[in-house]
């Protein structure tokens, strides 16, 4: 059984950023679509005890394509907003500290750089998809985006996500319309990026 991340914050907390009923509806209704898609799925393929990482690793051992593809795309939309409802939070925003503010200067010069990399991929992802910092094999930061609900880990990367951006249209549009770009630019006022950091620690430590 896979267990969606339960907010910490209220919906209108992250206002005036993301608005109370972006929230209600991307958490309560697109988030939990995917919970529930994926552990009909899981149950039917037999899956339901796996650890989300570790099927999303070996989904080509799925032979049904049908239930492939449903497991591709619910258990990456699954995984996807766990992470990205946990990055966020009431106020965040700053900069990183400590040592993933010493990885992000090493992998991209300085903070703000990373930024506007980061944001240049999700401005750039065309259609729905997802812009991505993770953590490399050997312990360093490489960013990249996907389409759909593809993530590094579903893709094979062998990278492990850390810290990610919905560019779906359904995570701004009421707010923001057709304005990715400004979604983009509000979004680091809501990252928590004490939570990242922890993020990074448990990428590092598993290796
Ligand atoms: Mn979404």
């Amino acid at each position: 059984m896979f267990k969606q991340y339960e907010l910490t914050y209220a919906a209108d907390d992250l206002e005036p950023v993301l608005d109370k009923l972006t929230i209600e509806t991307h958490h309560g209704k697109h988030h939990a679509a995917y919970t529930a898609n994926l552990n009909a799925l899981a149950e039917k393929a037999g899956v339901s005890d796996m650890d989300i990482t570790d099927l999303l690793e070996t989904l080509n051992k799925i032979n049904d394509d049908a239930v492939r593809t449903g497991l591709r795309n619910n258990g990456g939309g699954f995984y996807n907003h766990n992470l990205y409802f946990s990055e966020i939070g009431k106020d965040c925003g700053s900069e990183p500290q400590g040592i993933l503010a010493e990885k992000i200067t090493e992998a991209f010069g300085s903070f703000d750089a990373f930024k506007e990399k980061i944001s240049a991929l999700a401005i750039g992802q065309f259609g729905s998809g997802w812009a991505w910092l993770s953590v490399t094999p050997d312990g360093g930061l490489v960013l990249s985006a996907t389409a759909n609900q593809d993530n590094p880990i579903s893709l094979g990367t062998g990278n492990t996500p850390i810290f990610t951006i919905d560019v779906w249209e359904h995570a701004y549009y009421l707010g923001y319309r057709n304005l990715r770009a400004d979604y983009i630019k509000k979004f680091f006022d809501i990252v928590n990026w004490k939570a990242v950091e922890e993020n990074y620690l448990n990428a590092v430590k598993g290796r």
